[in-house]
This record gives structure tokens, sequence and C-alpha cells, in this order.
């Protein structure tokens, strides 16, 4: 069977799944967010990657409605998250170009708002930066009708595109999250010049940032160095089922 029907009928029989990876403040060590991450186990419970049928369900259009899931299951978890945790959090939910372009979408969350989900404190959305660079003017209308809706938006994948710089000043995102491809080479001399310029981009722009894929207590040490505020990565936390996220915040550290 095709990828897609197979990815459809998984959507219908409630087989995907919302795993979540702890943001870390890098200097308190806190947990103080959390990505929300698509996972699907198949028929033999083997798991499918999210790269494999991301863009199956992108070009099929099927990204629309399980966007729209994966949405109201993040929003319907870090409400469950928040009331067994001191710390309250918000979720950052992938949203991919359909989904943006999709007239549904702006809808969907305006469904949610009369439903009294309180978004601002609760959703941070995230759109790559090719997204942007590739769609402009229509992806900035809607992105200006989220952040009116008191949505934080985050800059994904942050420096594997083609930003130009004078299309950067115009996005009005909160949160610049750099792609781990930079933090894989910062030993190499060229690797720390880069991300050097990159954290000093996003501090003058007076951007939040996170550093994506920590792996090493040399490289979260040298985040902070240079005042990046915030981790994620396998140094701290794998991608977990919701329980297993829960149960760590339940635990003291
Ligand atoms: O979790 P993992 O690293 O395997 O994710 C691979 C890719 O899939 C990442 O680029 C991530 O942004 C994307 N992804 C994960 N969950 C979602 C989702 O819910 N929606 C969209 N559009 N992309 C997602
Ligand atoms: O494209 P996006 O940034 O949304 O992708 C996030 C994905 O990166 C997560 O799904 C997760 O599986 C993966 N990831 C998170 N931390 C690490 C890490 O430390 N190392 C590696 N190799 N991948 C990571
Ligand atoms: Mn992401
Ligand atoms: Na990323």
């Amino acid at each position: 069977l095709q990828l897609m029907h197979r990815l459809k009928q998984a959507l219908t029989d409630e087989k995907l799944q919302v795993w979540y990876q702890p943001q870390i403040d890098l200097n308190t060590k806190a947990i103080v967010g959390v990505e929300a991450l698509i996972r699907w186990q198949d028929e033999d419970n083997n798991f499918i990657p999210p790269n494999e049928f991301i863009p199956v369900a992108e070009n099929s259009g099927l990204i629309v409605d399980i966007g729209a899931w994966v949405l109201k299951q993040a929003l319907e978890d870090i409400q469950e998250i928040n009331q067994s945790s001191a710390q309250k959090m918000k979720v950052s939910v992938n949203v991919s170009v359909t989904q943006f372009k999709s007239s549904s979408f702006i809808s969907q969350i305006k469904r949610l708002e009369s439903e009294n989900v309180d978004l601002k404190n609760l959703l941070e959305l995230e759109i790559t930066e090719n997204v942007v660079m590739d769609n402009h003017n229509e992806i900035i209308l809607v992105l200006n009708q989220l952040k009116e809706l008191g949505i934080e938006l985050a800059l994904d994948d942050f420096g594997t595109g083609f930003s130009s710089l004078s299309y950067l000043a115009n996005i009005p995102f909160d949160t610049l999250k750099i792609d781990r491809a930079f933090v894989i080479n910062y030993q190499e001399e060229i690797g720390k010049t880069i991300l050097d310029s990159i954290v000093l981009l996003g501090k003058q722009l007076k951007k939040r940032i996170i550093c994506e894929g920590i792996e090493t207590i040399d490289q979260a040490e040298y985040l902070r160095s240079l005042q990046c505020e915030i981790g994620q990565g396998f140094l701290y936390y794998k991608p977990m089922p919701l329980q297993a996220f829960k149960e760590i915040l339940l635990t003291p550290t």
C-alpha cells in the first residue's frame, strides 16, 4: 500500500502520536519549554521517521489534517502537563508551508481561541526559514495575523536556508532556533565563527535564542558562554511520549 494511504489510515485509526522534547535553560538546567514532534508507529510497530512521511503528507495535502490533529493534541497535552508541573510552559508546534497556506489554518486557530484555549500562554509555532523566504508576502500576512492573536513564533532550522537578512527584519518572529549543523562544527575555526555570528545576530535582533542538537557538555558550555539561553538536544533529553515527560517533571532535580 502506498505510504500516503497508510498514513491516512494511521490518522483515522489514531495511530499517530505526539512526542515531546524538553527545552533547557542552559544556566539553571530547568526545563522551560517543550517541542512537540510527531511519531508514527506502523502496523508492525516500526517507527517511520517523520523525514520520510512528512514530505509525503505535504505533497498530498494530508499535512493539513495531520497538522490540525498535532496542534489539538499538543494543546490538550500541555494543559495536562501544566497541571502537574510547578513550571508553566508553552508547547512549540512545527507548522509546514502547506498548513500556513491553507485557508483553514487561521480559522482553526481562531476556533481554539473561541473555545477559550489560552493560546498566548500555551503555544509557540515553529516555521522553517525556507518557508518564509519562498512565500514571503503570503506568509508574512499569516504570521502577522498570528501575532495579532498573541501567538509566539519561532524561526526553525535557522541558518540552513537562504535568508536574506533584509527579509529577516520583516518577519515578526520571537524566537530563533539555531540549527544543530552549527553546533556540530563549533570546534572548527569557520564553524565557530559562524555560530558566534548567528548567536550575536539573534541577540542584536532581540530574539530569544534556542540552540538545537546539543549533544555534549562542551557544546552546552560553549553556548552558555555566548549567552545563548536555551538548549535542546540529546545531552539533556531525546523526544519522549507524554507519560515519560510528565514523570520527568515530577522527579525532583
Ligand atoms: O523528530 P525528528 O527529528 O525525527 O523530526 C524530523 C523532522 O520532522 C523535523 O524537521 C521536524 O521539524 C519535522 N516534524 C516533526 N513533527 C512535525 C509536525 O508535527 N509537523 C510538521 N510539519 N513537521 C514535523
Ligand atoms: O527540524 P526540527 O528542528 O523541528 O527537528 C527537530 C528534531 O531534531 C527532533 O525531532 C529530534 O529528533 C532531532 N534532535 C533533537 N535533538 C537532537 C540532537 O541532540 N541530536 C540529533 N542528531 N538530533 C536531535
Ligand atoms: Mn522544530
Ligand atoms: Na530545527
